[in-house]
This record gives C-alpha cells, structure tokens and sequence, in this order.
C-alpha cells in the first residue's frame, strides 16, 4: 500500500475542504500547516483543463500575514529589497523577502490596501515569526496578525467570463496585479488579478472562512457550461511558466540573485531592507548559482520529492528541483540551481534521476 497523509486537527482545514472532497481530489501536499490540493483527475489532465477552460482552486494555504499601523509600510519595506515608495494602494508586488544574510525566506505577493494596512501573501514558511520579531526589536508601531482570509483562485482563459458572471461586468477590467473590493451576499471581499498559473485568471481573498462554500457554489453554478472545475496549481504548467516554489526551487540557503529574483532588488529604497548590505555585497561578486529551466531527454521521469543531482559527466554542478514531463513541449522540463560556469542557455548537462543519468539542456525560464 501507498503510504498515505495522515489529516488531523493540526493540519488546518481550509473553507473548501469539504468542496474538494466532494469534487474527487485525489492528493494533497502540507503548506503552511494547511492542506493544499495537488491533483484531482491526474496532473496531466488537469493542465490540459486549466489551459483550455477555467478551474477553481483552493489556495487558502496562501495565508495573509496583516499589517496594521502608522509603522506598517516601514516593516514591510524592511522585509524586502523591492522598491515599495511608488507602489499604489491597489496593487500587489510579488517581493522576495530576505534575511540579514540576504537569504530568502519566502516570496510571497504583498498586498497594499494604504501606507498603513497590508498583507503578505505568503508562500510556505512561518514568516509571521521574523516579522512580528522585527516590529517588536525595533519598537515599531505596527500590529501583526493573520486574519481569517482564504483566497480562492480563478484560473484558465475563460476566468474574465467566469468572474464577470458573478461578480459583475466590470471585473475584468482589473489590470494584473491589481486589487479592488467585490460585493457577494452583501460583503466586501477583495479580489486581484493574480495567481499561480500563466494561464491568467483571479484570486478572490475570502473574507471570513463562513462565506467560502457560498462563492464556490457561485462560481460552479455560473460556470457550468464554461466547464469549470475543481482545481490546484499544477505541477507541470507552473515548472513550464517559471513559477518558483519555495522550499523547493529556493530556501533560506539562496539569495534573491541566486533564485532569479535580481530584478526584484533594485531600487534607493533597499537601504530600508534588513538584507540590504548582504545583497549590495552578493550583486558586486555575482551569485555563484543560480535557477535555470532544464530540458531533460528521454521518457516521462518519475515524480521528483527531493532534488537530483547535475553533473557535468563527472563532478557535481548543481541540483534539479522539480521535474515533470510536458505534454506541450513533448520533453521533461525542469527547475534547477547551476553554478556559474555551467549555466549557460544551451549547455549540455547530466542529470541523475531514480531511472539513471539522463542528458539534460539547460534553458530559460519561463519555458517557450
Ligand atoms: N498568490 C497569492 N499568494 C501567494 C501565491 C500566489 N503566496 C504563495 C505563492 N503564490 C508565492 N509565490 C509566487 C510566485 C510567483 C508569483 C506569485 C507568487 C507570480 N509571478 C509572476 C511571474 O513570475 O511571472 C509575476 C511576477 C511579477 O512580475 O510581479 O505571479 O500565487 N496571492
């Protein structure tokens, strides 16, 4: 027998556990001490719905870590080497967010409401600990708490119709990587332009665990001709988009640089970043790995939990972090971390899968 997931109380449920059952999931991975959908047909035939109709995904795991006070705009700018001065009160930013070292410690999506009220949309770490550890060592007028919001994403081509047929016409007028408020069943949640997929789409941030199951019976409801389905971010769609996971692709061992993220690190408003000096330092020597796409040859590879090793024949030159084969670019694609002198676009490498060595090309990301 498989070995299976143990669900108890300390793996928090989300608003749409049930929903998910009820729709057939079929896996689940831990995020944030919170199950997160991984399959519900099979992966590949999940990414053929996503890029072809309109899923519905719980990703309630991506919690909100909340920022209140005149000191909030300040703490958040101490997260992150990402220029914040000019951001708009309807924007979110996806920032990394770094250590004193410039290690990462999660890349979440920062969401501004005002100069004094925010979220950080957090990948998978417990990132409220350092920040409530910065408010409080600084003495920062700021409080910190993650609220009861669960977002639920929206993805696929059809999501513009989807969104508009609930929530009103004027939805899809939202540019990426904006906020506004929507009204359902006479309360305010917020809505963006955003998600975990290429494919497009929206992320609602349910407010109030009690309102989820309402706006998911919404949206199948409305969407029943557009197809729509329960779904998760898949695995092979966001490897091919260049989508980073934390925890996998990147950890607290990887700069922003390392982990492709340098374009996120410019700006006068650095100096405010805990990491700050560490990153002046890790840009002037240049990092000494860094992510890159991998095309590896060969048949399906098998799935990847852990990382394999890339060598160049025959010393070791960096790791593959996740895999998975793509029916869309009828090869295996990949995300790895490779060391400078080994990382150039086109270069011809060994990766050691569970199946034996297979030879792989390194490429760009996002895959094309
Ligand atoms: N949405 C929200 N919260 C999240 C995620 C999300 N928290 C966890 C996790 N995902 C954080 N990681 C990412 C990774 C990539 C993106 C968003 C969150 C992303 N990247 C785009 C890209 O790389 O093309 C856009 C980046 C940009 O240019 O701003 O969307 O998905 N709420």
């Amino acid at each position: 027998m498989q070995p299976v997931l143990s669900i108890s109380r300390r793996l928090r449920r989300t608003p749409w556990t049930d929903k998910n059952t009820a729709h057939g999931v079929k896996g689940y991975t831990v995020y944030n001490h919170m199950l997160l959908p991984t399959v519900f047909d099979s992966v590949e035939a999940d990414y053929h719905h996503l890029k072809n109709h309109v899923q519905v995904w719980d990703v309630a795991v991506e919690r909100q870590v909340e920022l209140n006070g005149p000191d909030a705009a300040r703490l958040i700018q101490m997260l992150t080497p990402r220029d914040l001065t000019k951001m708009k009160d309807d924007q979110c930013y996806y920032i990394p967010v770094v250590d004193e070292n410039g290690g990462m410690l999660n890349d979440p999506v920062a969401v501004k409401h005002d100069e004094n009220r925010w979220w950080i949309s957090i990948a998978d770490s417990d990132l409220i600990y350092w920040v409530k550890g910065l408010a409080a060592g600084k003495g920062l007028n700021v409080t910190i708490h993650e609220p009861d919001v669960s977002p639920l994403a929206i993805q696929g081509p059809k999501a513009d119709d989807l969104v508009a047929r609930v929530f009103g016409d004027d939805v899809p007028d939202l540019r990426f990587f904006r906020h506004r408020k929507i009204s359902f069943n006479g309360k305010e949640h917020t809505i963006a332009r955003s998600g975990y997929s290429v494919q497009g789409g929206f992320e609602i941030y349910v407010d109030g665990s009690d309102q989820g199951e309402a706006i998911w019976d919404a949206l199948f409801e409305a969407g029943e001709d557009l197809n729509v389905r329960a779904g998760c971010p898949n695995l092979i769609e966001r490897i091919e988009g260049g989508l980073l996971s934390y925890g996998n692709d990147m950890t607290i061992e990887n700069t922003p640089y390392e982990a492709g993220l340098g374009r996120f690190c410019k700006g006068p408003a650095a100096a405010g970043c805990i990491g700050a000096e560490a990153l002046r330092r890790e840009q002037e020597n240049g990092p000494k790995r860094q992510i890159r796409g991998l095309s590896i040859s060969g048949d399906s590879v098998p799935p990847c939990p852990d990382s394999w090793t890339i060598t160049n024949g025959t010393s070791e030159i960096g790791q593959v972090t996740s895999a998975a084969w793509s029916p869309d670019f009828n090869t295996n694609v990949a995300i790895g971390m490779v060391t400078r002198e080994h990382w150039d676009i086109g270069n011809v490498v060994t990766v050691k899968t569970p199946n034996g060595d297979r030879e792989a090309t390194i490429c760009k990301l996002p895959f094309k």
